[in-house]
């Protein structure tokens, strides 16, 4: 498989998902909002524009399985090559007419991650990283920034589930609030991830997430020249329980912190 070729192919599918969620923003009635679980909102934005990337790309890798959020299409994890999608990620924010949220896509083959692709849809901006090949916003090189942690702006999110792991979560907020420079909650966690590639955040952690949210952003961390691990500094993140993204020196710093609060 040529990822260059498949990457530039898949581009043009992830824009178009985009267009399709930006020409929505706004629109979307009460009435077609589905609340998922408590907290947890969807619309047929995030459905439609799941079966817009659904499509586009089994004609780029027809035999490819996919992970997808929304599950309009058999979820068909064990094929070689796996895209692994959240349409729409910030659907809160996109929900309430805040303009911070994403289509994230990425591909894993033979258990690896290959391709990350994150479209900023508001900004026009697509982050992507192909495994070995470093990280791009657009046609520009990005990577992550060398502020040390007294320096650092940290982004975080807080579970759907108010009350999940209350405790150990304001406790390392607390930390990050008394020795960073300050904390951010935005909303969308594969953006969060682009930024920290992109060296505007220094770090992000959050807790209780899935697959789908950290596959593309964490490659594109990594490929950034990140750090990305769970909260014990594993490499498990890929299942979004628990991620801490940043530049080797914050992540030190926010990894032994949160590692005490949250106990394995
Ligand atoms: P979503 O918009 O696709 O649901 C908000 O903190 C970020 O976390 C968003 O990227 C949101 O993705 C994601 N998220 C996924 N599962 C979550 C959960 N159980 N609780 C809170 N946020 C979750
Ligand atoms: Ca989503």
């Amino acid at each position: 498989m040529n990822y260059q070729n498949i990457l530039s192919a898949a581009s043009v599918i992830v824009k178009d998902a985009g267009h399709f969620i930006k020409e929505h923003f706004g629109k979307v009635r009460i009435d077609e909002v589905i609340i998922k679980e408590p907290n947890s909102l969807v619309s047929y934005v995030d459905k439609q524009a799941e079966k817009i990337l659904v499509s586009g790309l089994t004609s780029i890798i027809p035999d490819a399985g996919f992970i997808t959020e929304e599950e309009t299409i058999a979820q068909n994890q064990n094929q070689n090559a796996v895209w692994i999608i959240d349409p729409l990620d910030g659907t809160t924010n996109f929900l309430h007419g805040l303009p911070y949220f994403a289509v994230s896509v990425a591909l894993r083959v033979n258990g690896k991650m290959v391709i990350g692709m994150v479209y900023d849809v508001m900004a026009d901006d697509l982050y992507h990283a192909i495994l070995g090949n470093g990280a791009y916003r657009n046609d520009t090189v990005i990577g992550v920034s060398q502020k040390p942690f007294t320096d650092a702006l940290i982004a975080t999110g807080f579970p759907y589930a108010h009350n999940d792991n209350i405790d150990a979560n304001l406790e390392v907020f607390k930390y990050m609030l008394t020795h960073a420079r300050g904390i951010r909650r935005y909303g969308a966690a594969a953006l969060d991830l682009c930024y920290v590639a992109a060296g505007k955040l220094q770090g992000y952690y959050e807790g209780r997430l899935n697959p789908w949210d950290v596959a593309a952003g964490g490659l594109i961390v990594q490929e950034a020249g990140g750090v990305v691990t769970d909260y014990n500094g594993g490499n498990t993140f890929n299942s979004g329980v628990q991620i801490i993204a940043a530049s080797e020196s914050v992540h030190k710093m926010m990894q032994k912190n949160i590692s005490l609060h949250f106990k394995a």
